[in-house]
């Protein structure tokens, strides 16, 4: 099984605005990359564990979208021991599903979670009692996004749930400005240098599009979810429980 590298990605490589790929660099060094970079990203896990516990039901599917190396479908297998849950791991990454691939080999929920190379807006989802959207959304593209959450809520059972984690924005300029500052100071307490933290900025421009609080809350209501609610916030980084 391939062991997470330390990610010292943009120690050295040179960046342009809309660089950012989940290539093969990234999968090595996926691990130590998001949790060095998403403050409250085990905890979102243990929430998860939580959720999981609530929702899931025998003889469903659980889809984990944008699933990078499967750590939301691994929380899920721990939480449920049930067999007869399936959960689609899905990841338009080929080095990711590879990796997740080698990661499933011989372990107990090889034969539970199903990884799927594809892209999350041209899946199916169907008989779901929980779909995991954890920090995906912000790479879709914007004008794909509404029509995204509306299949998913169509393909959840009644009284089913998504759990949604997002980077946020902030419509006043000044809010967004502080927000952002806070999350440097969390990745320069994580050991990024302030020129790591720069170019990663530069590259993930026109890549991580993020949205506000507002636009999140709307679109989830107008997809049909009867209930929304903000689980958790760390900074500028949020998890979203929308009940069906
Ligand atoms: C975790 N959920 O560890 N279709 C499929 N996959 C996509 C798409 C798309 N359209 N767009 C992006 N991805 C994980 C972390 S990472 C978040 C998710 C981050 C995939 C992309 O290849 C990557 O693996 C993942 O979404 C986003 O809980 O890196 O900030």
């Amino acid at each position: 099984m391939p062991t997470s590298r330390k990610d010292r990605i943009y120690q050295q490589r040179r960046t342009q605005p809309g660089d950012f790929v989940f290539d093969e660099a990234v999968a090595g060094v996926f691990e130590d990359m998001i949790t060095r970079s998403v403050p409250g990203y085990e905890a979102v896990h243990r929430l998860l564990r939580v959720v999981a516990r609530k929702f899931v039901k025998k003889d469903s599917s659980v889809y984990d979208l944008g699933c990078s190396l499967g750590a939301a479908s691994f929380s899920v297998c721990e939480a449920i021991p049930n067999a007869s849950v399936s959960v689609i791991a899905v990841d338009n990454s080929e080095a990711m599903i590879h990796r997740l691939q080698q990661k499933l080999e011989g372990q107990p929920s090889e034969a539970r979670i199903k990884p799927v190379c594809a892209d999350i807006t041209e899946v199916e989802i169907e008989n779901a009692s929980l779909v995991i959207l954890n920090y995906t959304l912000q790479f879709v593209d914007p004008p794909r996004r509404d029509s995204l959450i509306q299949k998913i809520y169509s393909g959840l059972r009644q009284d089913a749930a998504m759990l949604l984690s997002e980077k946020i924005c902030y419509a006043n300029d000044d809010e967004d400005a502080r927000m952002q500052g806070l999350h440097e100071k969390f990745k320069q307490g994580q050991h990024y240098s302030a020129l790591e933290i720069a170019r990663k900025r530069e590259a993930l421009e026109d890549v991580l599009i993020r949205d506000t609080h507002e636009q999140h809350r709307t679109r989830l209501y107008r997809a049909g979810f009867s209930r929304v609610f903000a689980l958790m916030q760390h900074l500028n980084f949020i998890t979203y429980l929308a009940i069906k």
